[in-house]
């Protein structure tokens, strides 16, 4: 058995343990069925205004065992085009990025179409601790404890109408804030999309927060969502728009080389990019390589919504 010291216990520690605690009580008719499908399920805090900085990370490694990547790494190896396209450059570079006021419209075809201030959807959903791998189509990837809620809540508020069959992202556009707008390489805004049940998948989470705090600008603040069975490039950074289409939308990296980057984007180490293989990966922070798992590790979860789908064509 291991003994801990009262010293060890902190007033902080029990105050926070009790209040997850009768959270814990409250949310349980809610959440229920989420916590039985869902064994990454984090636990939550509801609050007036239910902060990312409510959660504090007291876990180290992901349910397969995998260390959590250092809050140094995590904030300083971003990719993030808009500013730079060097990943060491971006968080001194994203620094002073404005981003509050912040406000996201949700729309499209919806029944209820809502423009949210950034806080308002903090008053709203109950945000949760998830830790999820992040794994970049350049072959590396990282372990993060995000704080959010999941995308299926905010979809559901505004009730999308039978018509609609994809979700389409977009990030700021404000080519004096983020300068990378201003180079002709890419089509701006940044967008990216998901098809509707994806988005409905409970995995898929708009994240506010990491390690139990606010966002920072290099890792998409305020806003940002965190799709863990597809390659990084899905979990568009700094949202502003959110809506719901009936055609599968062309996301930057679609637009900017079609051969390389598809709208499906999952990750499926089978099939490799024209330029390199995606067998195995680098865990920043570990010497060496680890083969890379199918659907990033999130198969059991996530491979129904492709039974029938050929993963090779649909890349
Ligand atoms: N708007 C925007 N979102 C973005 C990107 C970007 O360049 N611009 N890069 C993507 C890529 S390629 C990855 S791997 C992840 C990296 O997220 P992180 O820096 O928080 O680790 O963000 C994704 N979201
Ligand atoms: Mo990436």
């Amino acid at each position: 058995m291991i003994k801990i010291r009262s010293s060890e216990i902190t007033p902080e520690h029990i105050y926070l343990s009790r209040r997850r605690f009768m959270v814990g009580i409250g949310a349980l008719a809610a959440s229920s069925a989420l916590l039985a499908a869902c064994g990454t399920q984090g636990a939550a805090v509801k609050e007036e205004e239910s902060k990312p900085t409510d959660l504090k990370t007291t876990a180290t490694t992901d349910e397969l065992g995998d260390k959590l990547t250092s809050f140094e790494a995590v904030t300083n190896y971003n990719n993030y085009y808009e500013f730079s396209t060097s990943k060491e450059m971006v968080a001194k570079l994203a620094k002073d990025f404005k981003t509050s006021p912040w406000t996201i419209e949700v729309g499209g075809l919806v029944n209820k179409p809502q423009t949210y201030g950034f806080e308002d959807l903090l008053k709203k959903f109950t945000q949760q601790e998830r830790i999820y791998r992040l794994r970049c189509v350049e072959a590396w990837s990282m372990v993060i404890p995000w704080q959010g809620f999941p995308l299926a809540e905010l979809l559901k508020e505004v009730e999308p109408t039978s018509k609609a069959k994809y979700v389409r992202f977009e990030t700021l556009f404000d080519p004096e804030q983020l300068p990378g707008q201003q180079s002709a390489w890419y089509t701006w805004p940044y967008a990216e999309g998901l098809r509707l049940d994806e988005a409905m998948n409970d995995l898929a989470i708009l994240s506010t927060g990491l390690y139990g705090k606010e966002l920072l600008p290099q890792n998409g603040a305020p806003l940002r969502l965190v799709v863990p069975w597809k390659y990084g490039f899905k979990s568009i950074k700094s949202i502003v728009k959110i809506e719901l289409v009936e055609e599968q939308p062309t996301s930057l990296w679609m637009a900017a080389a079609p051969n390389e980057y598809g709208f499906y984007a999952n990750v499926n180490p089978a099939v490799d990019h024209p330029r390199w293989s995606q067998a195995s990966e680098r865990r920043i922070g570990e010497f060496g390589r680890r083969p890379t798992l199918p659907f990033n590790g999130y198969e059991e979860e996530v491979a129904q919504l492709y039974k029938d789908m050929d993963l090779r064509a649909n890349y």
